[in-house]
């Protein structure tokens, strides 16, 4: 179904594994309406089920990855719809799919288009991208991991000053904080977001989404706890056919042929 009104859809790389959902609101600086937050976890949860799909990449445009949730159609909320109407749930879809997802992030990146980044798994970022949670400005807070996944991330003092100042930090200064892992000529983001899902797209899909389990649980877990489940799940490849013949391939040095079983 291609049929999106706030968003586009592919499905690229040389093995046609990696999928692109390109967030398409450029008259609003894909500011995150509704709409567009249905679509995009629509989309996210097709493509969560396809089995040919090793990696997802969530895009925007030149300007703007996300300018934050869309403040005209929330001005009028109240309270009492907020919580009615579970403001934001749509939202957790995407921290809940199982497969990788890569933010490739050119312009903005605010409020909720920050957070929406923040949920992905990796982020890469054009050269001239700008982070920030201006919600203070707005006389409201994050409400979807500004001050959580944020905190995490940056540590308390960075994260602090983003939200109650809302200023913007840039694109070397998010690498240097810890909140992309690579900086990228804007022209060149996408493509080398997507190399990175081939790359991902080369290991067992099985594997790869226990992997990114155990990760996550860091964000979750003390350490003795983390340690436990990243042990036992380990252990748990153990019961794979993709383990044997990942090993086994080693062995006999010839590239490994998975099947995700
Ligand atoms: N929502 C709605 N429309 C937006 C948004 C937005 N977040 N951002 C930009 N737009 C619209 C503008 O209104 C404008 O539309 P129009 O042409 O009809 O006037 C169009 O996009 C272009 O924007 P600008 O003319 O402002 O473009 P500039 O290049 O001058 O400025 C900026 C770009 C700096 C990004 C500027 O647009 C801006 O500051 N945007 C708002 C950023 C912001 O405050 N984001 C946070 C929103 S709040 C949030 O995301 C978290 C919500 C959590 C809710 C929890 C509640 C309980």
């Amino acid at each position: 179904a291609n049929n999106w009104e706030f968003i586009k859809t592919e499905v690229t790389g040389e093995k046609n594994n990696v999928a692109v959902i390109t967030l398409n609101r450029p008259k609003a600086l894909n500011a995150l309406c509704n709409g567009l937050m249905k679509e995009l976890s629509t989309a996210l949860k097709a493509y969560g089920k396809d089995a040919n799909i090793s990696a997802i990449v969530l895009t925007g445009s030149e300007k703007a990855f996300a300018a934050g949730a869309d403040i005209k159609e929330m001005a009028p909320n109240t309270y009492s719809q907020c919580i009615q109407g579970n403001f934001l749930n749509d939202w957790t879809e995407v921290a809940r799919t199982q497969k990788p997802i890569i933010a490739a992030v050119n312009g903005y990146a605010l409020g909720g288009g920050c957070e929406l980044a923040m949920m992905c798994d990796i982020i890469y970022a054009g050269d001239k991208a700008k982070f920030g949670q201006p919600e203070i400005a707005l006389g409201t807070i994050p409400g979807a991991g500004g001050t959580q996944r944020l905190t995490r991330v940056v540590g308390k003092s960075k994260a602090m000053e983003m939200c109650l100042t809302g200023n913007m930090i840039n694109a070397q200064e998010a690498e240097k904080v810890g909140l992309v892992s690579k900086v990228i000529p804007a022209d060149q983001l996408l493509g080398e977001a997507v190399k990175l899902g081939e790359k991902i797209g080369t290991h067992s899909n099985l594997i790869v989404q226990l992997c990114k389990e155990a990760v996550n649980i860091a964000y979750e877990t003390t350490l003795e706890e983390g340690l436990k489940f990243e042990r036992r799940t380990n252990h748990a490849t153990f019961s794979t056919a993709d383990r044997k013949e990942g090993m086994q391939a080693f062995v006999e040095k010839r590239p490994a042929k998975f099947t995700s079983e």
